[in-house]
């Protein structure tokens, strides 16, 4: 852990996009509950002990040189590790974006990583203790989540562990209406220039209004966010992509769908096995139409597409006295939702090894 107070590292910060050196004063920010704002702590005032603690819990605010933001604070220890990791969802309105994000952190969490030799735990304590009130909590009693409002940015900063090192890994969920905006400046799909990785969300019977056979079907979230992710870096190399059919509990007995949810979660990483169920999939989106869905695996150099569910089932309406409230009847039971994580972190080296090395590779 850094004690140090030289100039730091350049980093991208994932919040603003803005490039900077991470500030390494001998100042940093406490979160202080009470006065519900961050507060200042110097840290050469504390003992060396005490100033691991207060590092391991505090906050650097991001200097925003473009000064186009809000104050935001980063964990301070952001800079501590091997490269960050910035993974984006996109896909349209209620493809299942949020659902799938949610089942997947949570499932990190539990240790679903461990086969692979990851291990996550929060890296912004405060961050993570919302994203689990608001979204993992309300999952975990069988309530279905409510679509993302437009303008609204959810995120969740882990630290994976894995065979390459020690990575934070910032996760993005925006609205599906935000995604699909071509205003430029829209605020809240700035994530895709700070993105290192993107999980692109099908919902496994939404084929987009094709109308005939040879109609050209559309996914305006998805072809918005490669245009973009192209701009920014050479054709989006180094960008790693996974597909999640979701909602694939829909497909439950229907090869070749069934086959792969019937599996658990892998205990071994196996590149043949992923090439195998993204062939799979890729020939289900192309049965169904989904053509434009299909665009990221064009256009990155590695992309792996995997059949998930992230409830299990579906939701059903509750009346209440004055309200119905959507949930899972049978509760929650997610179905393969590691795996698009699982390839991405094998793309990025976060999980390392020869396998590793083949995954999302043609
Ligand atoms: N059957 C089934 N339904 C799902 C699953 N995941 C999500 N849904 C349903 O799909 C709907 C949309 O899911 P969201 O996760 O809110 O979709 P989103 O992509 O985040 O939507 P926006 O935030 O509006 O862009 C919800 O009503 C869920 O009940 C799944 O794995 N299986
Ligand atoms: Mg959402
Ligand atoms: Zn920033």
């Amino acid at each position: 852990m850094t004690t140090t107070f030289g100039p730091g590292r350049l980093v991208r910060c994932p919040i603003c996009a803005d490039d900077f050196r991470w500030p390494q004063g001998p100042t940093v920010a406490v979160f202080d509950e009470i006065a519900n704002d961050y507060s200042p702590v110097d840290l050469t005032r504390l003992s060396a002990a005490r100033r691991t603690d207060t590092i391991r819990n505090s906050y650097r605010q991001c200097p925003n040189p473009s000064g186009d933001s809000k104050p935001h604070f980063l964990p301070a220890t952001y800079a501590d590790h091997g490269d960050p990791l910035v993974i984006g969802m996109v896909g349209a309105p209620a493809s299942g974006k949020t659902h799938l994000l949610t089942a997947m952190i949570r499932q990190a969490y539990l240790g679903g990583l461990k086969a692979h030799g990851v291990t996550a735990s929060a890296l912004d304590f405060r961050r993570h203790e919302l994203f689990r009130k608001n979204f993992i909590a309300q999952f975990e009693r069988g309530a279905a989540l409510p679509g993302s409002r437009p303008g609204s940015i959810e995120t969740d900063i882990l630290l994976l562990r894995g065979s390459g090192g020690a990575r934070p890994v910032t996760f993005f969920d925006v609205s599906g209406e935000d995604l699909e905006s071509t205003e430029v400046q829209n605020r809240a799909t700035r994530f895709l220039l700070a993105a290192t990785a993107v999980i692109f969300v099908q919902a496994s019977e939404d084929p987009p209004d094709a109308k005939g056979p040879h109609a050209v079907s559309e996914n305006r979230s998805f072809e918005l966010a490669i245009e973009r992710l192209h701009g920014l870096s050479g054709n989006g190399a180094g960008i790693a992509v996974a597909m999640a059919v979701t909602k694939s509990d829909r497909l439950r007995y229907l090869p070749p769908a069934d086959r792969w949810l019937r599996r658990n979660d892998d205990s071994t990483l196996n590149a043949a096995d992923i090439r195998a169920e993204s062939r799979d999939a890729y020939a289900y989106l192309q049965h169904i139409g989904a053509e434009s869905s299909l665009k990221p695996y064009e256009a990155f150099a590695r992309c792996a597409l995997h059949f998930v569910s992230a409830s299990g089932g579906e939701a059903l309406p509750v009346q209440f006295d004055d309200h119905t409230k959507m949930y899972f009847p049978h509760g929650v039971r997610p179905a393969r939702v590691l795996a698009p994580l699982t390839s991405i972190l094998a793309m990025t080296g976060v999980i390392s090894g020869p396998e590793a090395q083949k995954v999302g590779l043609p």
